[in-house]
């Protein structure tokens, strides 16, 4: 994050706590006008329980059980050591949660008062004044309920009784004549009959934490007359203006006329009234604006992000009754595919220009999601949006995410990739069941569809290939494919259709919408594994040349601060019972290692080892992603597994539960650059690519350089170039017998840059052999600290070539510009270090400079 929107971001948070705390911890905010809707914010006061016994404790909402029990000391951290084993009795519990209210005598007199919960996990019943008012049984939809017979005047109580989602599957599993597969379930395999998040069950870098609770906010809603239920904006672009076109959804009391007026806060457009008869019931009223000269919407290094507000009023008899923002992109947004020489392309088309997609696959940031913050939100999208990424898949196995997600990734330009909620299981068919399934993506889909960011709606997470080539085809009746049919080739298409017509829906990732194999590279998109679930070497993603890449990935460890977090020091050992709890891939550990032996030496102890298996990751990570950017426009997205972690663990995220950046979040910084440069060794020598992502044609100088390790360059060569945009091409071929044969391979290397006016804009190098058959010198390094503008500068230099140069403060969470680096022999390298809490003092007295030969003996 940088230094001064941290800074600025604190003083903002402090000035809306102010304001929050002023208007929401008064029960009720009263808009200015008599005749708008009351809210009763009913997120505080709660206690809970486990059922069955007399003690209360206090409870969080929006919250769960787990961090309650957690609050009130009645568990030790989920998270830490194997603590996940004990924990287990939680999900197997029912829960109770209870809070009271009261009622203002005139509040009673409102047409509606509405009880709302925007979240439910999962199975709960919600008693008012000791009446059953909801039954719930889908975590994924909003519940509520008229309860203005139910309410007293004064003192209201609310009780809500959570059932574990285990025992109320059980039974239900226990009359069915086969069992449906759900590869990541850990233990009893219930999660697909239950509208949960799915890795709440446990997954390969997850623990299984089956939780309950109130996770979103509840609120008691009360109205006259009408409401706006719901605003579709439908858009078409055109050179000098977009027409708007808006659906707004309308309860109403009784019938009568009323005045719906649309408005742009900022004076973007002219403001439309319409007068509208309003039925008794649900309405839906048209309304047309036009914004003259729109100014487009882009993902992040192609242009700004500009967002409109589009406000929707609507009055009775010249006063307000309701009202309601959209906050909207003007953007054109199609998921183009045409046959081609390869099969048939899959690319999304943003205003007309194909985007080469760069980015990775989200999961929930914590197991217990109700305790992420903004700021962390804002953490992990700024981290993609400064790794240069333009895309995030919301990956099936885990929420539709906050409002506050979707709002970041407008602001950030960060396409998503949005999948509905089910992965690597087969689900029932039954009515109710489907039912409930439409009802969840009928309300997700209206609730996200406003923003710019939502490039597509896909079905599910690796089912399509599951079926046909994980053996559930052979061991399952054919009415469970019957039943996938139905909801990922029926009932969730149809909804797309209906509620969000503008956008593409795709059954499956991977998948090639029925035309092909789901792993076909001609059509649709890929999940590559051969590296790392197949062992194959990482030359082996170059092998193969898929339309868009959705899912490739590789392990490695988060840093020691962060495995300090559940271990102890008896534990620093990747072999100890608290380690293996904390990797959920079965053979995990064991291929970290084996990869990694096959290209350095042994670390020299455990600290070390979790620093080389960074690097390993990220050197991995980076010949795919760099392959796929070469193979441009044949593959036209790079979407690696995986972005983030749900809790302290070895995975293949590139930022770990804690925000912290590992090794491959800083080299997708770089391969990810609007302009890459990418060696790639062919039969007679290397041929040297420049990739460019930008939309304007730009010129440079590209250079090569073969070194030792010392810095002395025996051969170089440079070339102006003109770069064409938006394309992979071939600017310099460095022929075998003039530059990889004449040199010694162990000790020398190939260096590359791309300099405009006097500025390296890219570089990239290239080894002739891994790093342990290297001669690789103990480097002497020098370092300057000075403050500058931008945040703490460092100027490094070394004596001899440093590889992956690894910066630390320790106790210090700024983050570097760049880390991991390659330092040049005798050629100075800025970095920029950015935090809040460190000074130029702590940084000089706390910098420690590490390279990789630091990791050896
Ligand atoms: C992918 C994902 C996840 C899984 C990951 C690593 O296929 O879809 O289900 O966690 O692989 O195994």
């Amino acid at each position: 994050m940088k230094y001064c929107q941290m800074v600025k971001q604190k003083w903002l948070t402090i000035f809306f706590m102010s304001i929050f705390i002023v208007v929401f911890t008064c029960p009720v905010f009263a808009s200015r006008n008599e005749s708008m809707k009351l809210e009763l914010d009913l997120n505080s006061g709660w206690e809970f329980r486990q059922a069955g016994m007399t003690e209360w404790l206090p409870a969080q909402v929006p919250g769960c059980v787990h961090t309650d029990l957690l609050n009130a000391e009645k568990i030790p951290n989920p998270f830490a050591g194997d603590n996940e084993k004990d924990l287990q009795w939680i999900g197997k519990t029912a829960w109770e949660y209870r809070m009271s209210f009261d009622v203002k005598k005139e509040w009673l007199d409102h047409d509606r008062i509405q009880l709302e919960f925007d979240g439910l996990d999962t199975y709960a019943d919600v008693f008012l004044n000791g009446q059953s008012i909801i039954r719930a049984d889908n975590m994924f939809r909003k519940w509520a309920k008229d309860v203005k017979s139910s309410l007293n005047q004064g003192k209201n109580q609310l009780l809500i009784r959570f059932r574990s989602p285990i025992h109320e599957v059980l039974p239900i599993m226990e009359k069915m004549a086969y069992r449906l597969p759900a590869s990541n379930d850990q233990g009893e395999k219930t999660s697909p009959h239950t509208r949960k998040a799915p890795y709440h069950f446990g997954w390969d870098w997850g623990p299984r934490y089956v939780t309950c609770g109130i996770w979103k906010p509840v609120r008691l809603e009360m109205w006259n007359d009408a409401r706006i239920e719901d605003v579709h904006i439908k858009q078409k672009v055109a050179r000098d203006r977009a027409d708007l076109n808006l659906s707004v959804s309308i309860s109403s009391v009784n019938s009568g006329k009323m005045v719906l007026i649309v408005e742009s806060p900022d004076q973007e457009f002219k403001t439309v009234r319409k007068s509208v008869q309003l039925l008794k019931g649900e309405n839906t009223a048209a309304v047309d604006v036009s914004i003259p000269n729109p100014v487009l919407w882009w993902p992040n290094g192609m242009g700004g992000q500009p967002l409109y507000d589009v406000r929707i009023r609507l009055k009775k008899d010249g006063n307000d009754i309701d009202s309601a923002t959209k906050r909207i992109g003007i953007r054109t947004l199609e998921l183009k595919q045409e046959p081609d020489q390869w099969g048939k392309s899959f690319t999304f088309v943003v205003n007309g220009i194909p985007i080469f997609a760069k980015g990775g696959n989200w999961i929930p940031a914590d197991s217990f999601t109700p305790r992420v913050s903004d700021d962390k939100y804002r953490h992990l999208l700024e981290s993609f949006q400064d790794a240069n990424m333009n895309m995030v898949r919301v990956w099936g196995g885990g929420i539709y995410e906050s409002d506050i997600f979707y709002d970041l990734c407008d602001e950030m330009g960060l396409l998503v990739w949005q999948d509905f909620m089910f992965a690597c299981s087969m689900y029932p068919g039954h009515p109710r069941f489907l039912l409930n399934v439409r009802r969840e993506a009928e309300e997700q889909v209206r609730r996200l569809r406003h923003h710019p960011s939502i490039a597509l709606w896909c079905g599910n997470n690796e089912i399509e290939t599951a079926w046909h080539h994980w053996g559930w085809q052979d061991r399952n009746p054919p009415s469970v494919w019957n039943d996938y049919e139905s909801i990922f080739h029926e009932l969730l298409p149809e909804v797309v259709q209906l509620q969000d017509p503008e956008r593409t829906y795709w059954p499956s990732s991977p998948s090639s919408n029925g035309e092909a194999d789901a792993g076909s590279q001609e059509i649709g998109d890929v999940h590559y594994w051969n590296v790392w679930h197949g062992a194959a070497p990482f030359e082996d993603y170059e092998t193969h040349f898929p339309r868009f890449n959705s899912e490739f990935g590789f392990q490695s460890f988060p840093l020691i601060e962060t495995v300090r977090t559940y271990a102890s020091s008896e534990d620093e050992n990747i072999e100890s019972d608290v380690m293996k709890a904390h990797q959920k891939h079965p053979r995990g550990n064991e291929l970290i290692r084996e990869y990694m032996l096959l290209k350095f030496p042994e670390p020299k102890d455990f600290e070390s080892f979790l620093i080389v298996s960074q690097i390993l990751q990220a050197e991995g990570i980076r010949v795919g992603a760099e392959h796929l950017r070469r193979i441009m426009p044949q593959c036209m997205g790079s979407l690696y597994w995986q972005l983030n972690d749900c809790w302290p663990v070895a995975s293949w995220s590139s930022i770990d539960y804690f925000g912290r950046w590992k090794a491959l979040h800083y080299f997708a910084r770089h391969f990810y650059a609007n302009l890459l440069i990418s060696p790639n060794e062919v039969d007679d020598g290397i041929d040297v690519f420049v990739v460019s992502d930008l939309r304007e044609p730009t010129t440079g100088t590209l250079r090569a350089r073969l070194m030792d390790f010392s810095g002395n360059v025996a051969k170089d060569t440079a070339h102006q170039i003109n770069v064409a945009p938006r394309e992979s091409r071939v600017y310099l071929h460095l022929p075998k017998n003039e530059w990889a044969d004449m040199s010694d391979k162990k000790g020398s290397f190939l260096f590359f840059d791309l300099v405009q006016n006097g500025k390296t804009v890219a570089s990239n190098r290239h080894f002739f052999v891994p790093v342990k058959e290297m001669v690789l010198p103990r480097p002497e390094i020098s370092w300057v600290i000075e403050e500058s503008s931008e945040g703490i500068r460092i100027t490094l230099k070394s004596d001899v070539l440093a590889r992956y140069v690894y910066l630390s403060i320790p106790g210090n969470e700024g983050r570097f510009s760049d880390n991991f680096f390659d330092l040049i022999s005798r050629e100075e390298r800025v970095v920029v270090f950015q935090s809040v809490s460190s000074d130029l003092k702590d940084v000089k007295d706390k910098l420690v400079v590490q390279s990789i030969v630091d990791c050896f003996k």
